[in-house]
């Protein structure tokens, strides 16, 4: 999983690219907007126009996505919710309004999209114009149309992973990926907080279980993952599942909610 030194390092990377722009844009899992937030943002973005990003809105439930939509404009925030194939003329409507001399940051935690993100802000006209100053080298920019430029290499963020609750609902949104995660405790809480709010999914998939651990069995026989002696191969049942949550094969679902985490 993260440590300090990625941490440190990712937060030193950030803000030298920051330092090149007047605009950043972090991108969220719609699914766990608050959980793939950046920590100490008032801090790293200071100065810029920021704007939060919620990605992957297609797999999210839409009713909790308007909640946080609500939530956060009503605390002064800019909030867009994007998902894959929408158009770069609207996303940057939308973003940009009218703004001219435009110079843009993407940043986020792993997998939250940021690549796909700037790969759809980008649309098919946009060319490189050369590095970014002052930062390392091979940055490039890439201008988008006369107003707007963005930076070709997006910022990675880590949060600091202050709860056993926070790093399970990164795990459900595959920014923690179950691969690199040797923590059993993080797996049956991200998959206890998808069954509180998902009881339907999981009893549709393997009937009633006690426990992660039966769900597995379950799970992992329905999918012929069987050892040489019988056993089930919980641990490719685990990644299995999780994957398929990840990819919003379950469903559109959201794991969190403001009224949750907040005195709303
Ligand atoms: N369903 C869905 N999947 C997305 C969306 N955006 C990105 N993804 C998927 O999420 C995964 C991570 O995306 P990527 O852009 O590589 O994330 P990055 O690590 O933040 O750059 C990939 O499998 C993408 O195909 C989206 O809007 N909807
Ligand atoms: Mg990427």
């Amino acid at each position: 999983m993260w440590n300090a030194g990625h941490i440190q390092r990712a937060k030193k990377k950030i803000a030298e690219l920051v330092k090149a722009v007047n605009y950043v844009l972090e991108v969220r899992d719609a699914r766990a907007p608050f959980a793939t937030g950046a920590y100490e943002r008032e801090k790293l973005f200071r100065g810029k126009k920021s704007v939060i990003i919620f990605n992957k809105s297609d797999i999210a439930d839409e009713s909790v996505t308007e909640k946080w939509e609500y939530f956060y404009r009503s605390r002064g925030e800019r909030i867009i919710i994007t998902k894959k194939g929408d158009r770069s003329r609207k996303l940057l409507k939308m973003i940009f309004g009218e703004a001219s001399n435009v110079r843009a940051l993407i940043v986020g935690l792993p997998n939250v999209g940021k690549s796909s993100f700037t790969n759809r802000l980008k649309g098919r006209r946009s060319t490189k114009v050369g590095a970014v100053p002052g930062v390392t080298r091979g940055v490039q920019w890439i201008q988008i149309n006369d107003s707007v430029r963005i930076i070709d290499t997006p910022g990675i963020l880590y949060s600091e992973l202050f709860s056993k609750e926070l790093a399970a609902k990164l795990l459900l949104v595959g920014s923690i990926v179950v691969e690199k995660l040797n923590d059993w405790e993080i797996q049956e809480l991200a998959f206890d907080i998808l069954r509180r709010r998902y009881p339907g999914v999981v009893k549709d998939m393997v009937g009633e279980v006690s426990n992660f651990d039966e769900f597995l069995e379950f799970f992992g026989r329905k999918h012929g993952m069987i050892l040489k002696g019988g056993l089930v191969d919980k641990e490719r049942a685990s990644h299995k599942f999780f994957h398929d949550v990840y990819n919003g094969k379950l469903g559109r679902m959201s794991f969190e909610e403001p009224e949750e985490i907040f005195e709303i």
